[in-house]
């Protein structure tokens, strides 16, 4: 999320609650879109930052096979165009997928979009991909419907997803240069024959490309999103977000290669390693520009569900889906409440998060461009600060400037605390979150204990658990608008000092 100190609601959406900046844009960007494609964005989770908070995204694994290969994928696993690598999601047929999607929706009301992203490439299985999005359409029309693909068999498919009403398409595209795309894709199945090399990436691109300006010429939204590869492809995707931005892409989404020797891939046995937070940074930043970047993507599996970064797919497998009876018509209704409710908490925590700016600004003009500061979050959902610092398995990266809070990444830690009174028994569980705070200035959580409380600030990072149940943005503003007025952004961080000395 971007929230600019003048102008910041200048986007929103009327009628949908959707500010322009909370997509990851700038109002500019955004303004111009129609109000039709703005509808389509602001309870979408990965297509608005904001909403992510709030509302959450199904996937169902009817999809297993695949037309090309990626370096970066074994087949044992999810497609990791999407998924994080190494994860292995339960095969469904159609028919058991809108079961499933039915019965999320009825429990879990705030679910607004259902995706297809594997666990092999959805277009390479059309006729699963279809019959599920079809029978959903008919069964479930308020639900969004969403589908990730590689791009080979996409132009000869974007008709019949048209007709299903699918609005969100994401493609997988690393590159628009067959020599960088030979490194990344050893072969692709087409016209029934394998295709090796330079010549298998430069079909799979001009498929790619093809395949988006189709879709923005038929008002679907686009998402890219590209492996970052160091070494690979990390500069040549700055030229891949130039060229698919022109051609009307909405959001790119740029994620970090993960390889590791033990799922197999070939990236993952060669030792290939991907990127730090840092470069990973760095290049979305570079990518940029005025274009929207998607910074809170969780690599999600291929069977996930509920918000994203949390997975409640254990509470919906087969067996018990099949033992709950669904009244649609009943949960349609509960699922309005519950959303225009949702509205209605995101309308107000705008209007409080505004407020809290205007005092920022006023600083801001008094003093000297004061340093940003990048301050972690412990949160379980709703846009809140409400986690123990012990409990959360990832934190969300903020930077705050005199003028901007910006929504940078998240940090996935292991769990280190099991929920009792005391926490940080596990030291090196603890060095562990320490280590993925890197750079935080301070943390904050609803709740801390007294042991990892000193270790935090032996580190330099500050915990603070005085904004437990505030809104993350005003929290974070009012954070930075104490650090400054307490001079503490006078001095260098602690740990950048200590780096320098
Ligand atoms: Fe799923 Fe992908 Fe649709 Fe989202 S996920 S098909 S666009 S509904 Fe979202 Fe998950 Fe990242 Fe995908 S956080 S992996 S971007
Ligand atoms: Fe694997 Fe997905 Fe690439 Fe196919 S498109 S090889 S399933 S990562």
């Amino acid at each position: 999320m971007r929230l600019k100190l003048v102008g910041k609601d200048a986007g929103a959406a009327p009628g949908t609650g959707c500010a322009a900046g909370g997509c990851g844009g700038s109002p500019d960007q955004l303004a111009h879109l129609p109000e039709a494609i703005r509808a389509k964005v602001y309870n979408h989770p990965c297509y608005c930052e904001e909403a992510h908070h709030h509302y959450a995204r199904m996937h169902v694994a009817v999809a297993p096979a695949c037309n090309i290969q990626c370096h970066y994928c074994n087949r044992k696993y999810d497609c990791a165009n999407e998924s994080r690598p190494g994860v292995v999601s339960e095969l469904l047929t159609p028919d058991q997928a809108v079961k499933k999607a039915l019965a999320v929706a009825a429990h879990i009301p705030q679910m607004t979009v259902l995706g297809i992203a594997g666990p092999g490439d959805p277009l390479a299985n059309p006729e699963r991909t279809l019959s599920t999005f079809r029978q959903l359409s008919e069964k479930a029309p308020d639900i969004k419907l969403c589908v990730s693909t590689n791009g080979l068999a996409l132009p000869e498919l974007v008709d019949a997803l048209c007709e299903h009403n699918i609005d969100h398409v994401t493609i997988t595209i690393n590159c628009v240069d067959p020599d960088v795309g030979a490194k990344i894709y050893p072969w692709i199945f087409w016209n029934h024959r394998r295709i090796k090399g330079r010549k298998a990436a430069e079909i799979l691109i001009a498929q790619q490309q093809k395949g988006l300006e189709m879709l923005v010429e038929r008002g679907v939204l686009v998402k890219v999103n590209s492996v970052m590869i160091p070494g690979v492809n990390d500069q040549h995707l700055k030229e891949v977000s130039r060229v698919v931005k022109a051609k009307g892409a909405f959001l790119h989404n740029v994620m970090p290669l993960i390889a590791e020797a033990k799922h197999g891939t070939f990236f993952g046995i060669m030792g290939q390693r991907g990127p730090s937070h840092e470069e990973l940074q760095a290049l979305q930043d570079a990518c940029a520009g005025d274009m929207n970047m998607m910074r809170h993507c969780r690599q999600c599996r291929a069977d996930a569900v509920g918000l994203l970064g949390q997975d409640r797919g254990n509470e919906f497998s087969m067996d018990q889906v099949e033992a709950m009876e669904i009244d649609y018509a009943a949960a349609l209704e509960r699922r309005r409440q519950v959303q225009a409710a949702i509205e209605a908490t995101r309308e107000a925590q705008r209007r409080k998060t505004g407020e809290t700016f205007v005092p920022l600004a006023a600083l801001s003009r008094r003093r000297s461009e004061p340093r940003p500061v990048l301050l972690a979050v412990a949160t379980s959902g709703g846009g809140l600060i409400n986690q123990h610092l012990g409990h959360a398995r990832e934190f969300l990266v903020y930077e705050a400037s005199a003028g901007d809070v910006r929504f940078i990444g998240h940090r996935r830690v292991d769990r280190y605390c099991s929920g009792g009174e005391s926490c940080g028994d596990a030291e090196s569980a603890l060095q562990r979150t320490i280590r993925a705070l890197a750079g935080c200035e301070a943390v904050l959580c609803s709740k801390i204990g007294y042991e990892p409380w000193g270790a935090l600030e032996a580190a330099g990072i500050q915990p603070n658990g005085e904004h437990a149940m505030e809104a993350i943005e005003e929290a974070v503003a009012v954070v930075y608008r104490e650090m400054l007025e307490s001079g503490r952004l006078n001095v260098e961080h602690p740990a950048e000092a200590r780096m320098s000395a």
